[in-house]
């Protein structure tokens, strides 16, 4: 008989806010210019101070660092570039006593090629780790199929000591793991069990979706029995204690949310999904062929999912992760502007029904880079670089698509105050600090009330005071208008209304609800001006009972 599962129904997690940190970039504490554990527990009271409740780490296990850690060659140990496991304890244990959650990274759909796993699996076909991985047989040169990898080249790569290839929908160094084998799925919920144990507070689970894959129908997402596998993986690990796990989902649709988040817990909490994300690019292409934001469109997808999750699922609330580029610099103004629409962009976020979650940095209204090319680090702009080149695309429009899209936009070090390397470290960091940390840092913020840091933290806190922000039903107002993002939260006792302008313009807006809109809980300026006129970049949330 299956066990009982708790219902989602009144999870601690669908009233908090949880922050990601990429390690790497977050705080360096040992002089070698990468972020650390010890660097992270040095600025818990600084997250403390903010208000989250729970912070999701990139991932932190032993990994060559080919894609910074998202190739993990032992699952159950910390790469000394970030510190031991003592310390990942300590961070559990400091985080735990500032009511504060560790949420792992867990990446399930492959491993590196430098685990024990592989380097057992590619010597024979006999051995009996062979079938942890996704093998198809061939000649040299005669690839099984034309599929390619996220990261540039083929999806196949050769090994002359089996005479097979093996799956990669990532880097070459990433060999994807055979969840068909259930010998494999057991190693797998045993060493979550055993990070359950150690006290972590939840998962991320990174490209969830693609773990049932189907190579020989090209199928990557979405595979045929990928549900099969996320409620047997929830039964033997996650419904054992009261954990967020969230999947990343790249092809998830509301249907396929409603089984991911599912109130019964059948399988996880929630999902990032990336409709919203995806809005900037030209149909059809990649990320990297820019297009302007449609608006209107941006406005039906988080109805859309406001709408048809409520009551039957639930959402994550984001505009930044470490793959993706910083939203102020994005989406909002990142000149004259910065900080009314960064803090815009945060009111309307967290006015949603959903869990939200801040990026490093996110909070301070950190912005994008335009770095020379040599300063690049991540895999994926580097491969991109070089893929465009041959293709002979010009190079400032291949530089044109690296300022806006890439990853490195979020992943330059965390900008703590004015001094050297913005306090991010006593030596070279990994990657430039952005020049922009003399203006943009947490010591200039973390005392004004009005800042975006001030913005956020107060945020975070009436997440906690009104019910309605967790249980309000949505419903957006100003569908047409095509300035103007406005919605209410209504709950049986309480109004909450949201008004954004979403751009430079000054403009008058009729709302027949701001005539009676009640409390103004957070602003985007200092002051609450003119009711009936919206700064450029202005956003205002009202309460009321109703
Ligand atoms: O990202 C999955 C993924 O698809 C992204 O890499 C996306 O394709 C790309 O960022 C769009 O520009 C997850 C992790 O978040 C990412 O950091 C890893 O590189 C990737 O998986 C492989 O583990
Ligand atoms: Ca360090």
């Amino acid at each position: 008989m299956e066990e009982k599962r708790n219902g989602n129904e009144s999870k601690w997690w669908k009233s908090a806010v949880i922050y990601q940190i990429y390690p790497r970039s977050f705080a360096d504490s040992n002089g070698d210019g990468i972020g650390d554990l010890q660097g992270i527990i040095s600025k818990l009271d600084y997250l403390e101070n903010l208000g989250i409740d729970a912070i999701w780490l990139s991932p932190v296990c032993r990994s060559p660092q080919d894609d910074n850690g998202y190739d993990i060659s032992d699952y159950r140990d910390i790469d000394p570039m970030f510190g031991t496991l003592a310390d990942m304890e300590e961070l559990i244990a400091e985080a735990g006593k500032r009511h504060i959650r560790i949420i792992m990274d867990l990446v399930l759909n492959h491993s590196s090629d430098e685990h024990p796993w592989f380097q057992e699996a590619k010597k024979s076909r006999e051995n009996p780790y062979h079938d942890y991985y996704v093998w198809r047989d061939g000649r040299e040169g005669e690839l099984p199929n034309d599929m390619r990898a996220a990261f540039g080249g083929p999806a196949w790569e050769w090994v002359p000591e089996v005479q097979q290839y093996y799956f990669h929908q990532f880097s070459v160094k990433q060999p994807d793991l055979n969840w068909e084998n259930p010998k494999l799925r057991r190693e797998i919920y045993d060493m979550i069990n055993w990070w359950i144990g150690k006290g972590v507070g939840g998962f991320r689970l990174d490209v969830i979706d693609q773990i049932a894959k189907e190579p020989d129908q090209k199928i990557t997402c979405n595979g045929p029995r990928l549900h099969e596998y996320l409620r047997e993986l929830s039964r033997e690990t996650f419904q054992k204690a009261d954990l967020v796990t969230v999947g990343e989902a790249w092809g998830a649709t509301l249907e396929l949310a409603k089984l991911y988040s599912n109130p019964d817990n059948s399988e996880l909490s929630m999902v990032f999904q990336f409709e919203h994300i995806c809005l900037d690019q030209m149909a059809g292409k990649e990320k990297w062929d820019l297009a302007p934001l449609p608006f209107l469109k941006l406005k039906e997808v988080f109805e859309r999912w406001q709408t048809q999750l409520h009551g039957k699922g639930w959402n994550s609330l984001f505009w930044n992760n470490h793959d993706l580029p910083r939203i102020v610099s994005r989406w909002g103004n990142d000149d004259e502007y910065r900080v009314e629409s960064a803090k815009m962009l945060a009111i309307l976020l967290h006015g949603m029904q959903g869990t939200p979650y801040i990026y490093q940095g996110e909070e301070l209204g950190m912005t994008n880079v335009r770095y020379k090319m040599e300063e690049y680090r991540d895999i994926e702009t580097l491969n991109l670089y070089q893929e465009r080149l041959e293709k002979g695309y010009k190079e400032e429009e291949i530089m044109a698509s690296i300022y806006a899209k890439s990853r490195d936009n979020a992943r330059t070090p965390m900008q703590w105050d004015d001094g050297e390397n913005a306090g991010f470290t006593a030596a070279a960091p990994w990657i430039r600090v952005n020049p922009n940390y003399k203006e943009i840092n947490a010591a200039a913020q973390t005392a004004a009330e009005d800042s975006v840091f001030g913005c956020y933290r107060k945020l975070i806190r009436l997440r906690k005071e009104y019910p309605v922000f967790v249980d309000g039903e949505f419903r957006m107002l100003l569908k047409e208008d095509e300035n103007i993002f406005a919605y209410t939260r209504t709950d049986s006792g309480s109004q909450l209304l949201v008004v954004c302008n979403f751009y430079d313009k000054t403009i008058d807006i009729s709302l027949k609800e701001l005539d009676n809109a009640g409390e103004l809980l957070v602003c985007s300026y200092k002051d609450a001006g003119q009711t009936t006129v919206l700064r450029p970049y202005e956003a205002r949330m009202y309460w009321k009972k109703s």
